[in-house]
């Protein structure tokens, strides 16, 4: 309890006895602080008392209506997605599109469209971490001379389900638990796995959620999906099926399982903090817009359903056309303003641009309209300045919560004559400019009478899921058949595990016993499959380790110096990592001064304990004899080297250094490098083939 005294020496009492000085504005009547209704404030420090020591007075407006604001800061939480991070950017053509679609933004080379892009984790709350084993959103919204496109994608290009109405299924599955609302962020639990392997027609996507696509290195380095079939539409009315693909500058990157859960530890914030500094320091994440464009005879020729979202078209059958390019180079002013509050929908689209009969498209043609007036409050949102189209919008439609404009005259409904008496009529309807819906066609079971079913070629569950699995690296399909086990091992209900490798079978054998082997349990009968999977040509397109491009563009390296370090090495070493594209981060014990071999002083950019090597994506250990004997001493550093090599990154070192690595039990190889022999180039790339040596694998 305070006493009389604690009071005394604590409060302000207004006046002249402020222990706290605030800053006092101009007296020119500018920068003033106001309340919401232009009021200046005299005191933002003491609120208004009856005498010195007495009680605050319910007069106080200018208290009350600060708190009251507080109070109602936060709003309700994406059910999905609802932690993620967004960008301004725009959009460029390369070439025109107006052979296949009239859609204004697809026409002219060279021209640019603003964008709002936003990415996120899907299962946990706005602030759960950025790195668990989860699928990243992946949504842009155009701000096109015609209206608002909002592509509503994701890093994997097919979905768990294929028809909305399991939607709230499998969100309530993935999401904590019911009653006692852990664990948060992640699909390793009883309610996913029980629910999943109940669902066969998720075992693709599983494939890919078990894969190293789950996760990503950093935001900038993922592949984009729109997912569904869409349709581009030209200005004759010929529709083109079209599927949208985002392809990173950078190339695809993704982390090991065991660093990404150091991550959690490191830096919730790794995802968000990486996409903010990359912009903030001029390095503008990048990526090329691909099409895969297709008709209906190819469409009816395949093996599998076009309208079907568990399924891909291999891109070595249908090659990714790039048309234009995404680069993001403004951060948003405000988090809430604008990431919070933007609001994107699959249902937003420009003419040119049109749907399919997807049955998921079509449940989220719905589902997101819907959410937003409940997370967002009211019918108005459109007009929040994030999501308000930079293009006029006029229409009669009026009134509600949070009404922001102010229509001027009687005309708010249509027809009208009001016009022909002089006076604003309003805005009218327009067929050769207005959307038009894509007529479609009645065959192949398209429409027809109303029956709740599902085409014949989706109950194929597994021909794509096996296509992953042999598109995949051997390194890799360890690290899928690894993810099933730890997810699985996760799960506390017996039958699970076993329902799942009996699914598994179906897929592949060699996996389904490597997951058994894992789990210590017996191999299950086989799941029998509603339709015999088939072999389809594997595509390396999908495998992340055969793609990724040994390269230091857009990557951080981590440099370990301590009191002594020489002067020398760690400037040419910087310059080298500098002149390849890379940054540098300065790790030591201390952070406020370390003294170099020439007796100059540096500040780190970490302090050693708080910057586990997870955070880079290679080091170098820049020790003195002294130092490195120190440290010899420090679990935080030997820590270092040691999950650095775990992780599978090139480490460089300089010969006193060595017994720190020594004493890690690092056993030098291709990517353990003396920092004379062409570091920068090991830095460039990971070390899978190192990985059996550091842990197993199933
Ligand atoms: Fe969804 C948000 C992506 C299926 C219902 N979804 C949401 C976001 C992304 C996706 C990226 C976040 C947008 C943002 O940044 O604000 N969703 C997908 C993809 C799907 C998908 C790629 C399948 C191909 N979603 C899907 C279905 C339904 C929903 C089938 C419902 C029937 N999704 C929602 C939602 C959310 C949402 C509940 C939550 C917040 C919001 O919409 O604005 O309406």
């Amino acid at each position: 309890m305070a006493t009389e005294d604690t009071f005394d020496t604590d409060r302000g009492s207004g006046g002249e006895t402020h222990q706290h000085v605030p800053e006092k504005g101009p007296h020119d009547g500018t920068n003033h602080l106001t309340t919401n209704q232009g009021i200046h404030v005299s005191d933002n420090q003491n609120s208004l008392r009856s005498g010195e020591r007495g009680p605050t007075l319910l007069e106080d407006f200018v208290l009350r209506e600060k708190i009251f604001h507080f109070d109602h800061e936060r709003i309700p939480e994406r059910i999905v997605h609802a932690r993620g991070s967004a960008a301004h950017g725009y959009f460029e053509l390369f070439e025109s599109l107006s052979d296949i679609t009239k859609a204004d933004l697809f026409q002219r080379a060279g021209e640019k469209t603003p964008v709002f892009t936003r990415f996120s984790t899907v299962a946990g709350g706005a602030g759960s971490v950025d790195t668990p084993r989860d699928v990243r959103g992946f949504a842009v919204k155009f701000y096109t001379k015609e209206g608002n496109w909002d592509l509503v994608g994701n890093n994997i290009p097919v979905f768990f389900i294929q028809d909305a109405i399991k939607f709230p299924d499998l969100v309530h599955a993935v999401k904590m638990e019911a009653d006692r609302a852990f664990p948060q962020a992640g699909s390793a639990h009883d309610t996913f796995w029980d629910w999943a392997s109940l669902m066969p027609e998720t075992t693709h996507m599983l494939m890919w959620a078990m894969s190293d696509r789950t996760i990503p290195r950093s935001f900038r380095t993922m592949e984009g999906f729109g997912i569904h079939t869409f349709r581009l539409v030209d200005a004759k009315g010929k529709s083109t099926f079209v599927k949208f693909h985002w392809k990173p500058k950078l190339g695809l990157q993704s982390t090991v399982w065991d660093e990404a859960l150091k991550l959690q530890a490191a830096d919730n914030d790794y995802h968000r903090r990486d996409l903010w500094e990359s912009i903030q320091s001029g390095n503008f994440p990048e990526w090329e817009l691909g099409l895969q464009l297709f008709d209906q005879k190819f469409a009816d020729a395949q093996p599998y359903d076009v309208l079907d979202a568990t399924k891909i078209i291999p891109e070595e059958v249908i090659p990714v056309r790039i048309v234009g390019r995404m680069v993001l180079d403004r951060n948003p002013d405000n988090f809430f303003a604008e990431t919070e509050q933007a609001a994107y929908c699959p249902a937003n689209i420009v003419p040119g641009i049109d749907f399919t009969n997807d049955p998921l498209l079509q449940g989220r043609l719905f589902s997101y309209l819907d959410t937003q007036k409940s997370r967002l409050g009211t019918a108005n949102f459109h007009q929040l300045p994030i999501n308000a189209p930079k293009c006029p919008v006029m229409n009669f439609q009026r009134d509600g919560q949070m009404q922001m404009n102010v229509p001027k005259g009687r005309a708010n409904y249509e027809p009208n004559s009001l016009n022909a008496h002089g006076e604003e009529g309003g805005p009218r309807e327009c067929p050769v400019s207005g959307f038009a819906t894509f007529e479609g066609r009645s065959e192949n079971g398209e429409v027809g009478d109303k029956l709740r079913v599902r085409a014949e070629l989706f109950a194929d569950h597994y021909s794509q899921a096996r296509l992953f699995w042999r598109s995949q690296q051997p390194s890799e399909q360890a690290h899928i058949a690894s993810s099933f086990v730890f997810e699985l091992s996760k799960v506390g209900l017996s039958q699970v595990p076993l329902r799942m490798v009996a699914n598994l079978r179906n897929v592949d054998e060699d996996l389904a016993k490597r997951v058994a082997v894992g789990l210590g349990i017996e191999l299950p009968k086989k799941a029998p499959a509603a339709r015999e999977p088939i072999d389809m040509n594997p595509s390396p397109a999908l495998s992340i380790h055969k793609n990724m491009k040994a390269t230091l563009d857009g990557r951080t390296i981590g440099i370990l110096i301590a009191d002594g370090t020489d002067a020398a090495a760690l400037s040419k070493l910087t310059k080298a990592i500098k002149g390849a594209g890379a940054r540098t981060m300065l790790i030591a014990p201390k952070v406020g001064g370390t003294k170099l071999s020439d007796g100059k002083m540096v500040k780190a950019d970490g302090q050693l304990a708080g910057s586990p090597s997870q955070l880079f994506d290679a080091v170098a250990v820049l020790l003195s004899d002294d130092a490195t004997k120190i440290l010899l001493e420090e679990g935080a550093a030997i820590q270092w080297v040691m999950d650095a090599f775990g992780h599978l990154k090139a480490i460089g070192y300089l010969a006193e250094s060595k017994p720190l690595l020594d004493k890690a039990g690092i056993q030098p190889d291709q990517g353990v490098v003396m920092l004379d022999n062409d570091f920068v180039h090991a830095a460039a790339k990971r070390y899978w083939e190192r990985e059996p040596k550091v842990r197993s694998l199933a």
